[in-house]
């Protein structure tokens, strides 16, 4: 039962994604799910545009799409570059993925950074009625809860953290640590996707700060926080039914006729360091050197769409990618057979949903994941006399769900993700049956409904939730 029903939502996260009308797919679940919230809330999804300005007015466009109102800023060049591409992508992200050695510490991006939360509360707080109920997405806007409340907010906010919390020493390596644990404690309510990282954020919070916890509840001096682990899923009905358009039919057919016979290993990332890309290579190697004679049965598809050019480590490895597929396609394709299809492009989602149901193997390997929603699209979009079998990194969120169907093996070791390579092929199809029903009754019960509910019945009163 929701509680507060007077209440609407307003829900504040970096990019703002609007509901489309065409039934292109081109959404994520993700953006799914929070718009259905707003609809079902009357509320508004606040965010940067995307956009550029030479100064920084604070004027808001308003849109309205689908039961949906939208308002966005824009935001100076500099905004982004110490923002977006500085603190945000150049300090946090590589920090909370436990890549201290990627992660740039600058005065000037932890400054862009509060400055544009700051804008953002300044350019949100005159949205905000008294009953509205706030919550902020992910690690762009860790202070935005503090700089509200310094404007009068009194309103219960909460924030969800899509990536993992580092433990605390790594956490230690942040010049800001400690301030912006601080600023958390201005929140009502804040989710993690396992207990991993909801452990990690309160071992810092009571070691280093002194807050206390008591069950669910952690409180620093007189603020009073509940906390909790609300594994994201995916949007399993729809996927399940792009995963029977037909565009997914067409796409499917496509690649079992470019297969011959062969079978397809998929793999489907951001072009991420997080999502131990070069790792998998290296394993994949590991595969054809170890066992030539399944070599020529298989074949791997990454598809990798380009993600933050700006940052200097996304471009070293899109280079670093690009000489290991063309050394291992060097090393071993024939007249009639390349070993690794690597394609840096996009694609509807209902043309990968079509692509996932013609992979027998699904390869998600991230060195280190909040959740990885790609891990359940695979899943969800598996024929069901037929399935293939899932290969996951335990150190990805959804190993936590997962971990009763999948294979699980740990990215780092190009044996491990060779012997698994294997034990899939080889896998009988009882047994893969069995192991995807496994996954797939967790994939359709903890979807991102499922998720989006227990997290605002937490925030708008329901303090039990998560315990
Ligand atoms: C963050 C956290 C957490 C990918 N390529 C294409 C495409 N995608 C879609 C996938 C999936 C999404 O992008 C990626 O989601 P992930 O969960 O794998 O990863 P992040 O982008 O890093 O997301 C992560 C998530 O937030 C949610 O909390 O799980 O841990 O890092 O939906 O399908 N979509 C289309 N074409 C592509 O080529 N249409």
């Amino acid at each position: 039962m929701e509680c507060h029903s007077l209440s609407r939502l307003i829900i504040i996260s970096n990019r703002v994604s609007a509901p489309t009308d065409s039934n292109s797919g081109a959404q994520g679940g993700l953006a799914v799910a929070l718009a259905a919230a707003l609809r079902e809330y009357k509320g508004m999804w606040f965010g940067w545009s995307g956009e550029t300005t030479d100064h920084f007015t604070g004027h808001i466009n308003f849109q309205r799409a689908q039961g949906v109102t939208t308002a966005t800023v824009d935001l100076e060049e500099q905004d982004i570059d110490e923002y977006y591409n500085g603190y945000a992508n150049r300090t946090l992200w590589p920090l909370f993925h436990y890549r201290i050695d990627l992660a740039e510490y600058e005065r000037g991006f932890a400054g862009g950074y509060q400055r544009v939360n700051d804008r953002f509360a300044d350019t949100v707080r005159p949205l905000i009625d008294p009953d509205d109920v706030v919550w902020i997405q992910d690690y762009h806007m860790f202070p935005l809860g503090s700089s509200l409340r310094a404007r009068g907010c009194k309103n219960r906010i909460g924030f969800f953290l899509h990536i993992p919390w580092p433990p605390r020493r790594l956490l230690g390596v942040l010049p800001e640590a400690a301030e912006l644990v601080r600023h958390l404690f201005d929140y009502d309510v804040i989710g993690f996707h396992t207990e991993e990282w909801l452990e990690s954020f309160c071992d810092y919070a009571i070691v280093e700060l002194g807050a206390t916890l008591d069950g669910h509840t952690l409180t620093l001096g007189e603020r009073v926080l509940h906390v909790m682990a609300d594994p994201i899923g995916i949007d399993a009905t729809e996927f399940i039914e792009a995963s029977h358009s037909p565009t997914a039919r067409l796409a499917f057919r496509r690649m079992r006729d470019s297969a011959v016979g062969r079978d397809m290993i998929v793999g489907v990332d951001r072009l991420d360091y997080s999502k131990g890309l070069e790792e998998r290579f290296l394993g994949y190697e590991r595969f054809l050197k170890t066992y030539p004679e399944e070599r020529k049965e298989v074949f791997l598809l990454q598809i990798a769409p380009p993600s933050r050019g700006a940052v200097e480590s996304y471009q070293k490895i899109r280079a670093a990618l690009e000489g290991m597929s063309g050394r291992i396609n060097g090393a071993f394709a024939d007249v009639d057979w390349v070993p690794i299809r690597y394609v840096n492009q996009g694609y509807p989602r209902d043309q990968l949903a079509g692509i996932y149901r013609a992979a027998r193997i699904g390869l998600v390997t991230p060195l280190r994941d909040g959740m990885n929603l790609v891990a359940k699209e695979y899943v969800a979009a598996q024929d069901p006399e037929d399935p293939g079998v899932l290969i996951l990194s335990r150190f990805a969120g959804a190993a936590t769900q997962l971990q009763g169907g999948a294979i699980l093996i740990n990215p780092y070791s190009a044996e491990e993700i060779s012997d698994a390579i294997v034990q899939a092929l080889k896998m009988p199809r009882d047994e893969r049956i069995t192991r995807w029903r496994t996954m797939m009754d967790n994939v359709v019960n903890e979807d991102v409904v499922w998720w989006r509910k227990r997290f605002t019945q937490a925030l708008m009163g329901d303090a039990k939730v998560g315990e």
